[in-house]
């Protein structure tokens, strides 16, 4: 008998292969951690890789590689180019109806965008290593870290909000820079203390990286691209530091991604 391959199999086989897989798995691993083991098998066996849209820059999509290379998950990534405008293009908006990316395409073949939610997305499908501490005030501490720099940092400083500030009112580079160093550094000043606070040299909550430390460094990497002054943050350049020395962080670093230019 041939090697079944599930990738071949309409649906309902390649599910029903999965559960026939999950009920042994069940009784031969007696306890252990059958779930995690059975998961990684069935993307192993079925070829089937999730899609990533990204630009090399794209601190958002950063993060999303980070997450990726941490769970250790295998995804083809398929380049936009922002800067050539290719996120406007209709084949991407048919994907991302916002024009932004990071975006994934799962396995199943449906789209998830918001960086953020990605990350979910991940976490639960591959739980280990966990992306969030073990309990739920901490877990909470850890998300709003994520956000203060996801969702009050980033926002102000993309690619269109500059764009817009500079085209549509008008200013000049020396005003872009400093609207985008202004915002940077007052959502880093307050990092810094919750960092000083809750955080070590080696992460922004505990001494493990959480989603946190994922959207820390990119948005130190898109900081030091705009020569903002990081000499007021010595916790967050020294987390960095270490942080970027990590193999999960270094290989998604936006200078060794396929489309660096
Ligand atoms: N909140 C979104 C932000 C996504 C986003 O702003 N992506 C930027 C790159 S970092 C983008 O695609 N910009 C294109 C543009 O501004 O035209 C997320 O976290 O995924």
């Amino acid at each position: 008998m041939g090697i079944y391959n599930p990738a071949c199999a309409g649906p309902l086989t390649a599910y029903a292969w999965r559960r026939a897989s999950l009920w042994c798995l069940r009784r031969q691993c007696g306890g252990r951690d059958w779930r995690d083991l059975s998961q990684e098998m069935c993307r192993a066996v079925s070829g089937v890789k999730m899609k990533l849209y990204t630009y090399y820059r794209s601190s958002a999509s950063y993060r999303v590689r980070i997450a990726l290379n941490m769970k250790n998950l295998a995804c083809e990534l398929v380049p936009v180019h922002l800067a050539q405008g290719r996120q406007h293009d209709p084949d991407f908006l048919a994907i991302n109806p916002q024009g932004l990316v990071p975006a994934l395409v799962t396995e199943s073949g449906h789209v998830i965008s918001q960086s953020l939610a990605i990350i979910d997305y991940l976490d639960e499908i591959s739980p280990k290593p966990a992306l969030l501490p073990g309990d739920p005030e901490s877990r909470a501490l850890a998300r709003a870290m994520a956000a203060l720099v996801a969702c009050d940092i980033h926002p102000l400083n993309n690619l269109r909000v500059l764009k817009y500030l500079k085209g549509t009112l008008g200013q000049d580079q020396t005003a872009v820079d400093h609207w985008y160093s202004h915002w940077v550094s007052e959502g880093f000043a307050a990092l810094e203390t919750l960092v000083s606070q809750h955080g070590s040299d080696k992460a922004c909550f505990g001494d493990k990286p959480t989603v946190a430390d994922i959207c820390l460094v990119p948005q130190m990497w898109n900081a030091r691209r705009f020569n903002v002054d990081l000499s007021p943050f010595p916790n967050l350049v020294r987390i960095d530091a270490h942080l970027c020395g990590l193999e999960a962080f270094a290989d998604a670093a936006p200078e060794v991604q396929p489309d660096a230019t």
